[in-house]
């Protein structure tokens, strides 16, 4: 069956590899994201069953016009792949900018809450639809730097684990996936604006890829209707969660 699938952030990294995957798949996407050229790149790469729309996900007024702002035959949303989502520093929090948290629980918890709400009521009335978020190890297992970040990806969760809650009885699925250390994207370089600090943070890692997280993203999504999965925490295999921290005198 082919559904129609609306990523946000599918100019790079996970929400790229995903449009790829499920394209590939025989698939209709959506992909959203600010850079427009990125998104005319993919189109011209994946076909005509890519669709490219520019969108910032905080930007309330464009999300909330979701999804009558779109051409008519895409307007029925299947699955919402709520992925766009960013980490600012890794400083102490003392250190760090409040401008920067508010960047952070504007794009992971605001532009999840904007889509979801867009895109929600039409999958009721359909009572169809699937619900992908991607949360983080971090919304989990507090590390140090992780402070804020960690925090918009705990809300995630949680609030995922709610929606489900309230859609019991309606044909409506909900996934949270909860990847650890990701490489391939651009999710450190913009954590640190700065490559060379990026590049080292998987050297000699063997990271999961964004593929991993299309794979798994796909899988979910061609379940048999009956299956919900609610969350899946993955890592790599050279990953563990951190022991708990004791400083001795
Ligand atoms: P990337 O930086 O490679 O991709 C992030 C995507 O989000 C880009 O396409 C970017 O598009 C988009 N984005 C950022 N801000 C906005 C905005 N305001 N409006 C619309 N789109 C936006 O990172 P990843 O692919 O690694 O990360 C994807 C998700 O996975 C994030 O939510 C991240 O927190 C999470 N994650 C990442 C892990 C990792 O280790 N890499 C591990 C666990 C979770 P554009 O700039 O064009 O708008
Ligand atoms: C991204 C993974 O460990 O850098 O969510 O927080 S981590």
């Amino acid at each position: 069956m082919t559904l129609t699938i609306f990523i946000t952030g599918a100019t790079a990294g996970f929400g790229k590899a995903t449009a790829e995957r499920l394209i590939g798949d025989g698939h209709r996407v959506i992909a959203t994201g600010r850079r427009r050229d990125r998104l005319d790149s993919l189109a011209a790469q994946l076909g005509p069953r890519l669709l490219p729309v520019t969108l910032d996900v905080t930007d309330a007024e464009a999300v909330a016009s979701l999804p009558g702002s779109l051409p008519e035959d895409w307007r029925e949303i299947d699955v919402l792949v709520a992925n766009a989502g960013l980490a600012l520093g890794l400083g102490p929090a003392w250190q760090n900018k409040l401008e920067d948290w508010n960047r952070m629980v504007a794009t992971n918890v605001g532009g999840v809450l904007g889509p979801v709400r867009a895109l929600l009521p039409g999958m009721v009335e359909r009572d169809r639809g699937h619900v992908v978020t991607i949360g983080s190890v971090a919304g989990s297992y507090p590390y140090p730097g992780g402070n804020v970040y960690g925090g918009t990806k705990a809300f995630v969760a949680q609030f995922m684990l709610n929606l489900k809650a309230d859609l019991i009885g309606t044909g409506v699925r909900v996934t949270n996936i909860e990847p650890g250390m990701v490489g391939g994207s651009e999710f450190s370089n913009v954590r640190f604006g700065d490559d060379d600090k990026a590049a080292a943070v998987y050297r000699n890692a063997d990271p999961l890829m964004p593929e991993d997280i299309a794979e798994t993203i796909a899988w979910v999504i061609g379940l048999p209707g009956r299956v919900n999965i609610n969350r899946i925490e993955m890592m790599p295999r050279t990953q563990a969660s951190a022991p708990l921290a004791i400083k001795r005198r």
